[in-house]
């Protein structure tokens, strides 16, 4: 069998230029790296090809000819996949084609009985390795599609959804696919290599807005640190990567592990390694050794899910009150040289022009380096979306192209989904402004701090001046929506 897994071209301009970071889908890689030998693999990221989509797709589906694509999409570029499905089944009607990642698993049954779903073949929920594999097995005849847990197919016409099966154990699982099966390459950080690493699966605290509880439930898995090992070396020698992002919901939830693993990575000796990872403020508050252990292994950045500094937002978030533990994360990072990412959520039930402004302000008074600010997107199935459908305050429901946390689909108590979008932009101009990179930032990146500083940023600032004399604020914001809006226009897939 022939299998070609695909990952969606959709980007989000949310911390920086939509050009200035592609990493490769570690989904496919994953879900490819375990089909068994005898089939042929291949992987395609489309973030890579953003341009050409039909006329890349149509050149390589017709060289491969492969028996199942496998399409990757999160709620926001479901749109893109469901066009990009129906393309396929006219280049290529003999190929079936299957559904993965977070949006299929979520909305399965919605999705099956859909009009989209006449181009759609197979629903693979939750994980996808074993699923995927035994899937390409039975295409193959060696397998029975009805007997393969997590698959949804269809019978007569009409999906069937197997039971979901039970979590995997991830010391079972083969390597991720990096090597010439990728299609696609040039994946970087702001032209730097890199390459993604998964060293857990999962997490177990309870912030409503996060869709993770229905892909493994609220479970916490790790690879045997060997296996973490394995794959490093992989990046590291294979592909002489020196930037990784580890795809970990939250690597810190066990920090005895995260202190055994450090000493394993310090003991490989790999130099000029920097790793990239998300945690959670409390684990990175309260285990200060961690942290040290984390630097010396050759942690560079920790994005810090900080969300919002109200405690009533933070209540509502289900996430308790971190405020505090925020503050201390940030201390703790900061003395051993870790930069920080700070993430901030908007639009709170309670949220007016005031919250926002006083959000902003304090990060401002934290001091993360740099913020990841989004609109509070009521995902699918999510806790915090049946609150917000409860309280009336969906505006748009039906539309998940918007889910990307760049626009506001909720409205609050006291601003409409327009007045909240606006202000969410505005105030972050006014308060934050532009960035100015510090030390542990230009430390990571002389070059790229500089450009941006003494390049970049005086440009862009003379170019924005010319259109507020014209326009004010509003101008500047109008032109910046427009620009959102062309981001994930895929022209070439007008009509399907
Ligand atoms: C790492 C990560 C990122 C990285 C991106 C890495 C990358 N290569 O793009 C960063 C930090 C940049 C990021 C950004 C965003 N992310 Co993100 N991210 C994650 C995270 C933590 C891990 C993803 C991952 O690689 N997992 C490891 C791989 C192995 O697992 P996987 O992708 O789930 O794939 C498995 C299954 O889903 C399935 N599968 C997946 N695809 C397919 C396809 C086929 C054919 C099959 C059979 C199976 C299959 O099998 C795989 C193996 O088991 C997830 C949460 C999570 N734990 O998954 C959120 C998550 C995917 N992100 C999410 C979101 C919303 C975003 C942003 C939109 C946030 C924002 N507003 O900025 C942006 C969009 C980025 C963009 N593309 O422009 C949401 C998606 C929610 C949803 N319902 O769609 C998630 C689930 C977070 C959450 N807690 O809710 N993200
Ligand atoms: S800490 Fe992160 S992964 Fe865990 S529940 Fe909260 S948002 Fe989801």
């Amino acid at each position: 069998m022939k299998v070609l897994l695909i990952s969606m071209p959709d980007v989000v301009p949310i911390i920086i230029h939509e050009m200035a970071v592609h990493m490769p889908n570690h989904g496919i890689a994953c879900v490819g790296g375990n089909i068994d030998p005898e089939h042929e693999v291949f992987l395609i990221d489309l973030i890579r090809k953003r341009h050409s989509i039909k006329k890349y797709l149509t050149k390589v589906v017709n060289r491969i000819q492969p028996d199942l694509i496998g399409l990757s999409a999160m709620a926001w570029q479901y749109d893109t996949c469901i066009k990009i499905a129906h393309l396929l089944k006219e280049i290529c009607p003999t190929a079936k084609i299957a559904l993965g990642g977070y949006h299929a698993t979520l909305m399965a049954e919605e999705i099956a009985s859909a009009p989209e779903a006449q181009w759609i073949d197979f629903i693979v929920r939750g994980e996808g390795e074993e699923c995927c594999r035994r899937l390409v097995n039975a295409l193959a005849g060696n397998d029975q599609l009805k007997e393969i847990p997590s698959l949804s197919h269809k019978e007569e016409g009409r999906f069937v959804h197997n039971p979901r099966g039970e979590n995997l154990d991830l010391s079972t699982l083969r390597l991720p696919i990096r090597d010439k099966r990728r299609l696609t390459w040039g994946y970087h950080i702001i032209y730097s290599k890199i390459e993604l690493l998964e060293t857990s699966r999962g997490c177990t605290r309870s912030c409503n807005f996060c869709s993770m509880k229905h892909m493994y439930g609220r479970t916490f898995r790790t690879y045997p640190i060997s296996r973490v090992l394995e794959d490093l070396d992989d990046i590291y020698y294979n592909r002489k990567t020196r930037w990784v992002f580890i795809t970990d919901d939250n690597i810190v939830l066990n920090p005895s592990r995260v202190m055994e693993l450090c000493e394993a990575i310090i003991a490989r000796n790999y130099k000029g390694l920097n790793l990239v990872v998300q945690a959670d403020c409390i684990s990175m508050a309260t285990n200060e050794s961690m942290v040290a252990k984390m630097a010396q292994a050759g942690f560079r950045s920790v994005f810090l899910g900080i969300e919002n500094g109200s405690k009533k937002n933070l209540s509502a978030a289900g996430k308790g009150d971190i405020v505090a533990a925020s503050q201390q994360a940030i201390e703790n990072c900061h003395k051993y040289g870790l930069m920080v990412i700070g993430g901030l959520i908007f639009g709170f039930p309670e949220d007016d022009e005031d919250s926002i402004r006083e959000n902003y302000e304090f990060f401002v008074e934290l001091g993360a380096d740099a913020s990841y600010c989004q609109i509070l997107t009521p995902y699918p199935k999510t806790g915090m979306r049946q609150q917000l459908l409860e309280q009336g305050l969906i505006d748009n429901q039906n539309n998940y192209k918007k889910y990307s946390g760049l626009w506001a689909n909720v409205r609050t108590k006291f601003l409409s989904a327009e007045a909240l979008q606006y202000q969410f932009w505005l105030q972050r101009q006014q308060v934050i402004g532009w960035w100015n990179p510090p030390e542990p930032a230009r430390k990571q990146g002389r070059l790229w701090t500089s450009i941006w500083r003494f390049a970049f940023k005086p440009f862009l600032k003379m170019h924005y001046w010319r259109i507020m004399r014209k326009g004010g604020w509003e101008g500047r914001y109008q032109r910046e929506v427009e620009r959102w809006e062309r981001i994930n226009t895929f022209m070439d897939l007008e009509g399907y």
